[in-house]
């Protein structure tokens, strides 16, 4: 498995992790001290059976909170916080009763009401979830609420806690109201002054949003304090605040207007060079938001801070971004290729927020994907600028289909604005930000560039300082271009992956072609009837000699920009002077996230491999080919027979790749099968990924025994003596390089072998040696355990690094993978409580270990859960995440499905599940 499946999963990128730690506990299963803590007179809540949420219940809160002063003394297991809130009813509401804060895991000291000690149950009640006010005024008022809080037991991540030492903060959803009693919804925006007083030791470095104003010292320099301002109104899901003992590297950046902002990245004492890339990526983010975007950045400082427990990849705090390490240490020894871009793109994601996110937030979370797929949508449009704008296409079309694909197809499916949770935390998924960011991209492929950036300007002009909603955002497009989006709105409302079923019909006499396209919308969990979509279809058809024919419909229109509408469930387009037969190259770019029926001769997926001018569509070509080639060899397979199936896909892949005017990285993307999670998808129901596993092997080494001295001479010509450089053009040269090896150790003789170990030992940068360790953890022999060790020796002091250890050794097919886990889950440097820990084992295993994970007598679910039940005491978060990767259990074969379903069952019946667990297992079983 090629180091970049590990590394570059879609939504993992922006929400997960996948690396650390020097381990703060030893031990695998060992369960931290028990979290909730209920103080004295806190009533506990009835919370057997969780209730959903609805968006159809959305009411504006009764009250507001202009205006936040906070001040905290951080204490490892005692932080003193102060709130003082001035308070208002909601103007636009008409009646106002008893004023409900939310508030978690909290230790009430003092509340005040204009200066006033407040009474207990007189004044107000107190639950294991919030703060009631039962008589507040109807005018404007203060409240001055004292709590204390535990940084160091907080492992679930959220609110304040402590990693390696570092105090930081984590509210995207609902952690402020694990810091204070406070009206937590994204709807009620503030601004903030924030007093921050520790050890002068133990944290030098004192952040939170917004612009410094003041630092000073206390108690003859023992005592420090900083003072933060933020004028910028915001949800307190935005806080931040960082303590601790940070190093940082700094720059600065002169904004279109000409104001100069000081950026600044914490790290890690001694890390301080592994934060150079992530800031040439920050400062190329913001010339590119202005140049491309018109949006400016309007603070003072920009500050980012790496650390090292995290729950997903970075969050987009105002002013005061906090990420996983993961997602900004970088060098060439320590980080792949991978990691490279996707802190190129996560430093842009948080960095874009800053617009959309910030300055234009969501009215409830109902509306996530109007921050997280616009903002996906951006960075994926910079990535692109940046490196390939076709390969980068290509690499978010796969991720989309490996991650958002099953989830729509599967229990979990939801729509891109969700109408109803139990647990917000677990609708951070590749259907809120990847088709979310599709849905974007289709409105630009919709309106063009003109009307889209009007639509944005207008968006940006109009919502500025709002909390908004999908319809303000449609709306603005609607209005810019003058465009009826009514229908638009159902890719919003609707889950499911339409299926595009396509037929090309010739009529030789009268030189025409007729496109015959029908939507087919199964059902989903909840949703049975579905309304046709607006696709936008961009095509080519093209001649004898591979142009690309004019596009003229029979009511004399010409398609110039290749782009058709599809509106109706059934639909035809006719296309005019036709000379001969064309062949068609539908989907170009992959225009909507559909999945297209087509039924198309080999021979003309050959001859689009070869001539196709989009290129995306020429790759497109050849993953079909492969897929269709690979699911032809599983059913052989299942039947006892052996196919001969493959050799012409190999030949035609050795013609495509011939082309050197292709680039490198293209051509590495050309040589990469489809996955065996790819071909499990396609099949899509009576999955055996045993056989599949198998196919996939016989075709790689086919091809591979095919091409071998093609891929050869490849290898060699990728072989640079030049030093090395992050930038795509070699990035691309070690993808070929490595794409290459990974099918010559497929061909499986000793020498491939040797050619692997080799790789490993002289490797310069990490993309290679992980690489290589990855291939060799999947052979069995010497050379396998020989890497490992080495690797093991060179990096056990890296807690990033050896991340990539537990990573090959988890996702390694060999059959005794199953005892190896369990064996690493007790080893010393795992450490249960760290998610990048848990996701490289466990997370990894679970999905990127298809034969390993799906073992026929059950034990890789049965290691899942056993860790999934363990993590949800501490952390549901993460452990409703692992869960996830069941969600395509019902589409396996009837053994595995049994035993899958016993697992959830298992995970179902266990008393005290956290909302999040509960939710994933209910709908995987219900669904
Ligand atoms: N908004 C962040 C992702 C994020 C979401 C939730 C978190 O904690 C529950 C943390 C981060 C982003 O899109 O980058
Ligand atoms: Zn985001």
């Amino acid at each position: 498995m090629p180091a970049s499946r590990i590394a570059g999963r879609a939504q993992d990128k922006y929400v997960l992790g996948g690396t650390n730690d020097l381990p703060e506990l030893p031990g695998s299963t060992l369960i931290p001290p028990n979290l909730t803590y209920s103080p004295a007179e806190v009533t506990p809540m009835k919370t057997d059976t969780p209730r959903p949420i609805r968006l159809k219940d959305y009411q504006p809160s009764e009250y507001l909170i202009d205006k936040v002063d906070l001040d905290f003394r951080l204490d490892p297991t005692r932080t003193r916080v102060r709130a003082r809130l001035n308070l208002r009813p909601n103007p636009a509401v008409k009646a106002h009763g008893p004023l409900q804060l939310d508030g978690e895991q909290l230790e009430l000291d003092e509340i005040r009401l204009n200066g006033d000690d407040l009474k207990l149950r007189t004044d107000y009640d107190l639950t294991d979830i919030g703060l009631t006010l039962k008589s507040p005024p109807q005018k404007p008022f203060r409240l001055e609420i004292v709590t204390y809080i535990d940084p160091h037991t907080n492992k679930a991540l959220q609110g304040l806690y402590r990693s390696r030492g570092i105090y930081c903060t984590q509210c995207e959803a609902h952690g402020f109201r694990r810091i204070t009693y406070f009206l937590d919804r994204p709807d009620v925006l503030s601004t903030y002054n924030v007093r921050i007083e520790a050890d002068a030791e133990e944290a030098p470095v004192l952040l939170s949003n917004g612009n410094p104003v003041e630092r000073g010292t206390l108690q003859r320099g023992k005592r420090h304090y900083a003072i933060w301002h933020d004028p910028h109104p915001k949800p307190c899901y935005l806080f931040a605040l960082v303590g601790g003992n940070l190093s940082s590297i700094a720059a600065s950046f002169k904004t279109m207007s000409g104001r100069k902002v000081d950026l600044r990245i914490y790290v890690e004492h001694g890390k301080e060079k592994r934060a150079a890339w992530a800031m040439d990526s920050l400062k190329r983010s913001m010339r590119w938001d202005e140049k491309r975007f018109g949006r400016e950045y309007d603070l003072d400082v920009f500050n980012i801070v790496a650390v090292s427990d995290f729950n997903m990849g970075a969050m987009e705090n105002k002013g005061l971004n906090i990420f996983n390490d993961r997602l900004i240490l970088a060098s060439p020894e320590t980080a792949t290729d991978t990691i490279f871009e996707a802190i190129e793109s996560v430093v842009a994601h948080e960095y874009f927020h800053n617009w959309t996110g910030n300055r234009i937030t969501c009215r409830d979370w109902f509306q996530l994907c109007l921050k997280e797929g616009l903002t996906v949508y951006r960075d994926q449009e910079f990535s692109g600028d940046e490196r390939s704008a076709t390969v980068q296409r290509i690499t978010d079309v796969r991720q989309l289909k490996a991650h958002q694909f099953p989830e729509d197809a599967g229990p979990l499916a939801h729509s891109v604005r969700p109408t109803s949770y139990i647990e917000i935390n677990n609708f951070y998924t590749a259907t809120v930000y990847e088709k979310g960011a599709e849905l974007v991209r289709m409105l630009h492929t919709i309106l063009g560039e003109p009307d889209f950036r009007a639509g944005m300007d207008l968006y940006f002009d109009r919502h500025d300082g709002d909390a908004a909603t999908v319809e303000d955002f449609i709306a603005c497009f609607a209005d810019a271009s003058g465009r009826d989006l009514s229908q638009f709105m159902t890719w919003y409302e609707q889950a499911g992956t339409p299926q595009l079923v396509c037929a090309l019909n010739y009529d030789k006499r009268n030189k025409t072609a007729e496109l015959k396209i029908e939507q087919v919308l199964a059902a989903t969990p909840g949703e049975t009837r579905k309304m046709p979509l607006h696709i936008p279809l961009r095509l080519g058809l093209l001649g004898g000699n591979g142009q690309d024919l004019d596009l003229i419909l029979d009511n004399g229109e010409r398609v110039t920009d290749g782009v058709i509408h599809v509106t109706r469930r059934s639909e035809t387009f006719r296309f005019l002077d036709i000379p001969s037969r064309p062949v068609p190259s539908l989907l170009r770019g992959f225009s909507a996230p559909v999945n297209l029926t087509l039924d198309i001769a080999d021979r003309d997926l050959e001859f689009l491999m070869a001539n196709d001018r989009d290129l995306f569509n020429r790759w497109q070509a050849a993953n079909t080919y492969a897929t269709r080639t690979l699911i032809h060899i599983v059913k052989a397979l299942k039947e006892g027979r052996r196919s001969a199936r493959g050799l012409a896909y190999a030949k035609a892949l050795g013609t495509t790749i011939a082309d050197t005017g292709l680039e490198p990285a293209y051509r590495a993307e050309l040589l990469k099968l489809p996955t065996q999670a790819d071909v499990a998808r396609e099949m899509g129901q009576d999955v055996d990924p045993g056989f599949i596993h198998r196919a996939h092997r016989q075709l790689s080494r086919l091809v591979a025994k095919t091409l071998v001295d093609e891929l050869k001479a490849i290898y060699k010509e990728m072989t640079l003596d030049a030093p090395f450089s992050a930038d795509a053009q070699s990035a691309g040269c070690r993808a070929l390089r490595n794409a290459v090896l990974t099918l010559l150790v497929a061909r499986g003789e000793r020498s491939d072998i040797t050619l692997a170990a080799r790789h490993f030992e002289r490797a310069t940068n990490m993309t290679d040696e992980a690489h290589a360790l990855y291939l060799l953890a999947a052979t069995s022999g010497n050379a396998r355990d020989k890497a490992l060790d080495r690797f093991f020796e060179r990096w056990k002091n890296d807690h990033l690094v050896i991340d990539t250890w537990f990573a090959a050794q988890a996702i390694s097919p060999l059959p005794d993978t199953i005892k190896r886990v369990h064996e690493l889950a007790s080893h010393p440097l795992f450490c249960i409580t760290t998610p990048n820990k848990v996701r490289a084992l466990v997370g990894n295993f679970a999905s990127l270990n298809p034969v390993q994970f799906n073992r026929p007598d059950g034990a890789g679910y049965a290691f899942v859960t056993e860790q999934v039940l363990a993590i949800d005491r501490f952390n549901p978060q993460i452990a409703a995440r692992i869960l996830g990767a069941f969600r395509s259990w019902r589409a396996l074969e009837p053994v595995r499905k049994r035993r899958a379903r016993k697992a959830l069952a298992k995970v179902a019946d266990t008393p005290n599940l956290s909302r999040d667990v509960y939710e994933i297992v209910s709908r995987m079983l219900d669904g």
